[in-house]
């Protein structure tokens, strides 16, 4: 369905229709990818929110047979959980009536990232812990502050090159059908002076 009006999502922050200026890119093996520059206006102000309001979270795994750091904060509110910021609510709902029909199920959880710099990263990896290892879904980000470098590449790297995208603040980017199970993507350390972005990831339930 074409929205028509814009969403106020609080003070300074709108969203833009989510089909206007949204183009897909089929990926292969059944992976496709949606890229929608400056669909959140008012960036600034919502990462400002965010990055005060969101209850950030350091975590540590093991490699290697230590313990190591994971270079970035980060929050998991499941499905039913109240939500950080309205405008995230706002962001939630459009973004599930726009792929709700396609994907067959609404977006129901957010995921929150803060790359404090750009020492902070995330590795090669799909989205598999969950139903998304067997079935198709949809995963839908939400970049807001320092522009960071977005890569996809067929799983294990082998076949083919990988897909570079400069992800902005305000930019939606949107992973769907086998691209969690046939792709890979990450962000990776970037050796530039680099501001904190914040991410906002929003899938079905029971996807991570
Ligand atoms: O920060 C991003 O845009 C990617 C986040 C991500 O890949 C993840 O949390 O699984």
């Amino acid at each position: 369905m074409v929205q028509e009006t814009l969403f106020s999502a609080g003070e300074d922050v709108v969203l833009r229709p989510v089909p206007e200026g949204l183009a897909r890119t089929a990926l292969g093996q059944g992976a496709w990818l949606d890229f929608r520059p400056g669909w959140v206006g008012g960036a600034g102000e919502l990462f400002s929110r965010l990055e005060r309001t969101v209850p950030w979270r350091a975590e540590r795994r093991p490699m290697y047979e230590r313990m190591v750091d994971v270079p970035r904060l980060s929050c998991f509110y499941d499905e039913g959980v109240a939500l950080p910021d309205p405008a995230v609510e706002e962001m939630r709902d459009a973004l599930s009536e726009h792929y709700a029909p396609e994907l067959g199920e609404p977006l129901q959880t957010v995921g929150f990232c803060l790359y404090r710099d750009g020492e902070d990263s995330v590795a090669w990896h799909g989205d598999r812990i969950g139903r998304s290892s067997h079935v198709d879904t949809v995963v839908a980000i939400v970049s807001l502050g320092e522009t960071r470098r977005f890569l996809l590449r067929p799983r294990g790297g082998g076949r083919g090159p990988a897909r570079r995208f400069e992800v902005s603040a305000g930019d939606l980017l949107v992973m769907g059908g086998s691209c969690q199970r046939t792709w890979e993507h990450a962000i990776p350390k970037s050796r530039r002076p680099t501001g904190p972005r914040i991410s906002v990831q929003f899938r079905p339930w029971g996807v991570r």
